[in-house]
């Protein structure tokens, strides 16, 4: 099959396709990764292949892989012909690279061989593995443990982030800043309160079974594409799909319009009874606790009519704690504040109440939208409170659903990346290696922060990701780093990041997914993931190494705790050479992991049981919990009036761009093309600020911490969004975002609402 035939009977079917030709090009820089990245993703492998691209649940895993935009260009990226090596460091200085951007960067290719900065000539340079090794190890050894940050990005396997925490837990720290800090983290935190286990309680079947899907703060048709082909299946059902959103998100709106080309989308007359709000940014806590209070409205009248209840009033009496309080403090809630709040009417809500209470079985998903926010832990337990009222939890059709972004950021967490882990992992932990393990708390990724701002923090070790560009205040926290003793980054792409080198810096190349990985027998390995849906498979490349230099993450991990903590009481080297041996020690330690070998070895893997699907509540209470929580006194939406021409600022993903992995310049659902700097308004704010179309803005966060945060430049796009709200690109707009804002104890950067003031630049 050649690639124009894939794009063009793709094309016809699920729309964007056809754009996919061209975006390839820039992907890529030729048709070839890009026809390989079809091989892999539709290869009937043995052991399957995760795809990079997101943690959304795979229904033939290991069989006919799903096709999806998103896929393709995480695998083609990876698969690149273009090489970044010694002899292109030897031509630019790192002072150099310090002024590319971050698309220039990543398209030079793959990194192919290990290497040092030298300081002497402001280049990085070649070095052997074992020298990188050693040194390292001497580093780390000459520090306490909690001097060192050890990062991980969401890529990462289970093998590698088992591997990673046994290393750094034997070495003495729990210092684990972890992506998910800045991500879900406000789910896990919540969840674990509410139904005691910080997952979704939602299987992809479950999709086919719901009567309607409420889809909070999250943009599918980009980030997680295959699950826009689920939704469409819900309304081809003629059921309902009710969407929360500050933006009109071109995938979610020809879903809901029944005008729309794209047949499969609207499924005819059932996608018009989909429908769209659109809250201010922050207000989604207030719109649920306004459907709550209709709910709750509606159940009394039911009573008092001698009718059906609308609650599941079983379900609450055997199964939660705690709703006679959150009610009070419903009813206590005033509709002014609610459509202040959320900046939707009570009619509006009336209408997503109704859905919801017609509907026997609900899923709740949510993404950034909802988790990057001071009050999301809240928020988060008010969807869930509002799930809880009809028993949407547990049963067919129905849960709670976050939807996770970096293709392992669950599994990882699951094999012990967490500064806070659970006592029963580290017990488990000190049985299999006979040693104490370190029990006081370790850095999330803003303790980190902290720690390397105060000097504290005197090493960072990056287990992928691109640290500096994804979090707030990006060129503080690079001046940071750069301060270091040691900065160690392991990686497929060169970032920004990496040009960060403090006293001795190192770049480590490592294997990505899509490559085969052999060990000294020459035996193929496969590495395991868990996707969004709890799913854990295997998977194994199967292109050739982008280098004969590269090494696994796993073989990485091992090289550097063999240099560090030595082999005593971890045979390194036999793991590093066999990660079936690995999976061994992590089935001895993990709970659920019982002949893991065997278990991920079968297509799709297998399910890693989630008690709280099951309606078992492992919670203090032995309960799923109501949360009883308070509207945030004032969101972002609503300080705006302490000073001049504020607004809120979101910052989001393009469509061409995977974090801070630019692929191209392009946004094509939001009509963007050619370029990043741009800033989303609403026709009406440019209006009442004299602002036109064509000007180019200065944006500065309003704070008082005396840190001047501006980007300049920016040009205006009038998009649909509610007034006193504007959204722009993350990475770019880290520079705005405050790192000493953050969101009520998931610590999560507030980057969805910056508060920023927006001036004309002079021409
Ligand atoms: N192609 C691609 N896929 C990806 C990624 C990528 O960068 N590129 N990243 C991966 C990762 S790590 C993650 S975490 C996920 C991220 O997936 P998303 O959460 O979809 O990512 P964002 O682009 O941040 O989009 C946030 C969405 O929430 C909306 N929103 C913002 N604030 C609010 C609010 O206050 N209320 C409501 N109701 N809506 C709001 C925005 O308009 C936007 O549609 O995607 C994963 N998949
Ligand atoms: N303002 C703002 N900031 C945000 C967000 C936001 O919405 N707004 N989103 C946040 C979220 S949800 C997340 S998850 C973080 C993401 O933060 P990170 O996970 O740190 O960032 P990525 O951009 O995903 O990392 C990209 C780099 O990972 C490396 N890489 C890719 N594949 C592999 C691999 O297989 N192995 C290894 N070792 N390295 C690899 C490459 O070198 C690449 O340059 O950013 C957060 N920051
Ligand atoms: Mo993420």
């Amino acid at each position: 099959m050649s690639t124009d035939t894939f794009i063009g009977k793709k094309s016809n079917a699920a729309g964007g396709w056809g754009a996919l030709k061209s975006c390839g090009r820039h992907v890529v820089g030729s048709r070839r990764p890009l026809a390989n990245a079809m091989t892999m993703l539709s290869a009937n492998q043995p052991d399957g292949f995760d795809c990079p691209g997101c943690a959304w649940g795979d229904p033939n895993h290991g069989s006919s892989f799903e096709f999806c935009e998103n896929g393709v260009k995480a695998v083609s990226w990876e698969s690149t012909k273009l090489r970044v090596t010694p002899d292109f460091f030897a031509e630019h200085t790192v002072t150099e690279l310090r002024s590319w951007s971050d698309y220039d960067l990543e398209h030079q290719g793959r990194l192919t061989h290990p290497l040092r900065y030298n300081s002497d000539t402001d280049h990085y340079e070649r070095i052997t593995w074992d020298e990188a090794f050693a040194d390292i190890g001497e580093r780390l050894n000459a520090l306490q443990p909690d001097q060192a940050e050890f990062y991980t990005s969401g890529r990462a396997s289970n093998e590698a982030a088992f591997l990673y925490q046994t290393f750094v837990r034997l070495y003495g720290t729990n210092n684990f800043p972890d992506c998910s800090n800045m991500c879900h983290e406000a789910s896990g935190v919540a969840l674990t309160d509410a139904i005691g286990i910080g997952k979704g309680t939602v299987h992809l079947e479950d999709f086919e079974h719901a009567d309607a899907v409420f889809v909070f703060g999250q943009n599918p048709g980009t980030n997680h594409p295959r699950m826009l082909a689920d939704l469409r299946k819900v309304t081809m059902r003629g059921k309902q799909v009710v969407v929360f959103n500050n933006l009109k998100e071109k995938g979610l709106v020809r879903f809901a319009d029944p005008q729309n080309k794209i047949e499969m989308l609207t499924g005819g007359s059932e996608a018009t009874s989909t429908m769209y709000f659109q809250p201010r940014l922050g207000g989604d806590m207030a719109a649920v606790r306004g459907m709550a209070k209709l709910v709750f409205a509606a159940d009394d009248a039911a009573l008092a009519a001698g009718a059906e209840r609308i609650i599941d009033d079983a379900f609450i009496a055997e199964h939660t704690r705690g709703m006679a309080e959150w009610r009070a403090i419903v009813e206590a809630t005033s509709w002014e504040q609610i459509e202040e709040q959320s900046g939707l009417t009570r009619d509006g809500l009336a209408r997503a109440a109704e859905v919801y209470m017609t509907s026997d079985a609900v899923i709740a998903t949510w993404a950034m939208g909802i988790t990057q926010h001071r009050h999301s832990v809240q928020t988060i337990r008010e969807i869930s409170n509002f799930m809880f009222l009809r028993g949407n939890i547990g049963r067919p059709g129905a849960g709670l659903c976050p939807v996770r972004g970096h293709s392992n950021v669950q599994g990882d967490r699951t094999v012990g990346i967490n500064e806070k882990a659970p006592k029963p992992l580290l017990d488990a932990m000190e049985r299999e290696l006979g040693v104490p393990m370190p029990r006081d708390p370790g850095h999330n990724v803003l303790e980190a922060i902290g720690a390397m701002l105060a000097g504290t923090a005197k090493a960072f070790i990056g287990l992928g990701g691109n640290f500096s560009r994804a979090t707030p205040d990006s060129a503080l926290i690079a001046g940071a780093l750069d301060r270091l003793d040691l900065v160690v980054h392991v990686g497929t792409k060169l970032n920004h990041c990496h040009l960060l080198h403090g006293k001795a810096g190192y770049i480590l190349p490592c294997l990505g997914r899509t490559e085969i990985d052999r060990n000294s027998k020459g035996v193929r390995q496969i590495v395991t993931v868990e996707d969004s849906m709890s799913m854990v498979h295997g998977s194994g490349g199967i292109n050739q190494p982008a280098s004969k230099e590269l090494k696994s993450e796993v073989s990485i991990v091992a090289g550097i705790a063999k240099a560090t903590v030595g082999s005593k009481v971890v045979d390194w080297d036999m793991l590093a050479d066999d990660n079936d041996k690995i999976r061994d020690m992590m089935a001895r330690v993990l709970p659920g992991f019982d002949d893991y070998n065997a278990r991920v070895r079968v297509p799709r893997g297998f399910w890693l049981r989630n008690p709280a699907t099951e309606r078992e509540w492992r919670t203090p209470t032995e309960r799923a919990n109501f949360g009883s929580f308070a509207l945030p006194e004032r969101t972002e939406w609503q300080m705006r009036e302490d000073g001049q021409d504020l607004f809120v600022l979101q910052t989001m993903r393009s469509h061409d761009q995977y974090n801070t992995t630019i692929y191209a310049m392009d946004d094509r659902y939001r009509g963007v093309y050619g370029e990043r700097e741009v800033v989303f308004i609403n026709p009406a704010d440019l209006a009442a600020t004299g602002l036109t179309a064509k000007d180019r803005v200065t944006l500065v966060t309003h704070s008082n911490d005396n840190i001047d945060r501006r980007i300049t430049g920016f040009r205006i796009v009038p998009y649909d969004i509610p007034p006193g709200c504007i959204a722009g690109y993350y990475p770019e707009l880290n520079a705005l975002v405050p790192h000493n804002s953050f969101g009520d104890r998931s610590f999560t950067p507030t980057s969805k609402s910056v508060l920023v003031k927006v001036m004309r630049d002079a021409v």
